[in-house]
């Protein structure tokens, strides 16, 4: 961070109206205040007493300008997030230029401008920079868990907790481009396959719609044709209470072709398709 030039010889004062005085907080925390408040505009701060003053206003709104030389005056630059020239530095999407008395450019850090949090097998599916959050997913095959997949700015400008995790899925739906349907297949001993019709109806095409996120299934389908590889799972039997299609029973030594695998639609009322 850039240091602030503390040889100052203006001391421009906006009168304080709204939204008014912080006390005991620095420069750099007064301006990320400022910056962090669409209404704010300008700061005085005084070096002094450490006040901060936030203003709507900036110093080309208004003719009563006072001199003090305790006070320091900055505007903030509403930037857009592109690269930018700041002084000596270039403005990322975490920081923000302000312009001081007599136009110098001062780069300031904004909250969260730490580096973001990792998740194996996942990927950012959104971000916002003002206010700062992060929307995690998981990467194809890969299914999240937790209760907490937004991650937002915490007290001194860090992430909060994120938990959130991505696991292997062991079912997924393909050969239809939407997500809630298509030939079923099922990852088993490092490897995916696809399932026999045989004995396979509404009870283990619930469990599988169920284990996807769905509420339930509308029907088998052999809309999705042929799968290629293994013929991982024959005669699959589900009470419909199970978690998983791995959790029902079922025989991995089949007397079928992929003529037979079977392919399911899920209900999707009342889901939100991301
Ligand atoms: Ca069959
Ligand atoms: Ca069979």
């Amino acid at each position: 961070m850039t240091e602030i030039n503390q040889n100052k010889v203006i001391g421009k004062r906006l009168p304080v109206k709204w939204p008014g005085v912080e006390k005991n907080i620095g420069f750099q925390m007064c301006l990320r205040k400022c910056v962090a408040m669409s209404y704010c505009l300008s700061i005085n701060f005084n070096r002094v007493l450490l006040e901060c003053e936030l203003n709507e206003r900036k110093k080309n709104d208004t003719n009563d300008l006072v001199d003090d030389d305790s006070y320091f005056y900055a505007e903030t630059v509403r930037v857009d997030h592109q690269s930018n020239v700041c002084g000596d530095k270039i403005c990322n999407n975490y920081s923000t230029c302000v312009t001081m008395a007599g136009n110098r450019k001062v780069y300031i850090e904004t909250d969260c401008s730490e580096s973001e949090i990792h998740v194996p097998n996942g990927n950012i599916v959104q971000r916002t920079y003002s206010p700062a959050s992060i929307t995690y997913g998981c990467i194809k095959d890969f299914i999240g868990y937790g209760t907490i997949q937004t991650i937002n700015c915490s007290n001194g400008g860090k992430w909060s907790v994120l938990d959130y995790q991505c696991e292997h899925s062991y079912t997924r739906l393909v050969g239809s481009n939407v997500s809630f349907e298509g030939r079923v297949e099922v990852y088993l001993n490092g490897s995916w396959g696809t399932v026999c019709d045989d004995y396979f109806g509404m009870s283990e095409a619930d469990v599988v719609c169920r284990s996807l996120g769905f509420p339930g299934a509308l029907q088998v389908t052999y809309k999705y044709g042929s799968g290629t590889g293994a013929i991982l799972m024959d005669n699959v039997n589900c009470l419909s209470n199970e978690t998983t299609i791995l959790d029902c029973g079922y025989k991995t030594s089949h007397d079928c072709s992929h003529a037979e695998d079977i392919g399911v639609i899920a209900n999707i009322e009342g889901v939100f398709l991301s």
